[in-house]
């Protein structure tokens, strides 16, 4: 049964109800990794004990912590800098303890330096709602003065030991780790390469280090932007047991140049999309990723206004209703 999830803060809030009220009841959690200096080990964000509180505080609000979605500071290691093995002593730290508290799903990415990114906020959508953008001409290009330029050579060679440390932690922890795509799909961006960007590309990621717990986090605004045929994509990998949690949203254009959308209105078959779910048995969770900003609602955090999740979280619990009826009539 594919499972409806949402991105919740590590504390309770007006949010956290409001999802609630709209009968979700699994989190993926948002919680800052940060290291805090001259704090021990066993009180920094991924210890066991400060993992504990936050997963009590998610059951106590009513939902499952089913994915955590945030990352300890990453840079090095996928650069290949002095201070890379530090940064990936606490990954495994944080898959041994989130194994501890049976939270099973990891999402992390292999951008470097720029995480997902736009060069518009304020696109006017649907109604006079706000989207967010990206145009490749009006990007700045200029190469980071501390990286200079990065190679997709480099963050494959640098991903690989990674993944061989991480993954047979993962797998003794029961942990999963699902790899999120570029945001853009699209190589280089200042200067800086990026490799999860195309179809081929999470083959050769799977293959890489293979095992059960190393798959994908398909966010499908980023694979449509990858295929034309997105059922045949989550076919591809849901059939090989690699599809692990799922961002439901849509975009119009190419990777150069795309608006986002609302979930009802892109080009993508999203009634395709869930029956594919469906049919390769998913059984992880799914949750509305970037929503366009919608009247009353504040553009500070945008993609993630909380009006425009409760309306994709109603879409999308129709369409999933829906898939499952027809299965049985
Ligand atoms: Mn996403």
């Amino acid at each position: 049964m594919i499972e409806i999830a949402e991105l919740l803060p590590e504390r309770p809030g007006p949010l956290w109800r409001l999802v609630k009220q709209c009968g979700v009841n699994h989190a993926v959690g948002q919680i800052d990794f940060t290291p805090k200096s001259g704090v021990p080990e066993d009180e920094q964000p991924w210890s066991l004990a400060s993992l504990e509180r936050v997963k009590r505080a998610y059951n106590e609000g009513g939902f499952e912590l089913s994915v955590i979605e945030s990352r300890p500071p990453l840079d090095k290691a996928k650069l290949g800098l002095p201070g890379r093995d530090r940064e990936i002593d606490i990954v495994c730290s944080l898959i041994q303890n989130m194994g501890a508290l049976g939270i099973p799903v990891w999402c992390y990415e292999w951008m470097p330096v720029i995480n997902w990114t736009r060069t518009s906020s304020t696109i006017e959508a649907r109604g006079g709602a706000l989207a967010t953008g990206y145009d490749h001409e009006l990007m700045d290009q200029t190469p980071f003065a501390e990286t200079g330029e990065v190679s997709e050579e480099t963050l494959w060679e640098n991903l690989a030991p990674f993944l061989e440390r991480v993954v047979p932690v993962a797998e003794a922890a029961g942990v999963k780790l699902a790899m999120h795509p570029d945001d853009p799909p699209l190589s280089p961006i200042r200067g800086l390469g990026r490799i999860m960007r195309s179809v081929e590309n999470f083959d050769r990621l799977l293959e890489l280090v293979p095992s059960p717990v190393n798959g994908i986090a398909l966010c499908q605004g980023n694979f449509a932007l990858m295929t034309d045929d997105l059922p045949a994509v989550i076919r591809h990998f849901g059939t090989r047991g690699k599809v692990f949690f799922v961002h439901l949203r849509d975009v119009r254009g190419t990777p150069e140049k795309f608006v986002e959308v609302f979930h009802d209105e892109g080009p993508t078959d999203m009634l395709a999309c869930l029956r594919a779910y469906r049919d390769i048995g998913f059984d992880g969770v799914l949750r509305p990723d970037h929503v366009p900003t919608m009247e009353g609602d504040s553009n500070d955090d945008p993609g993630y206004s909380s009006i425009g999740r409760l309306f994709a979280i109603g879409y999308i619990k129709g369409l999933r209703e829906a898939v499952y009826y027809e299965e049985t009539h």
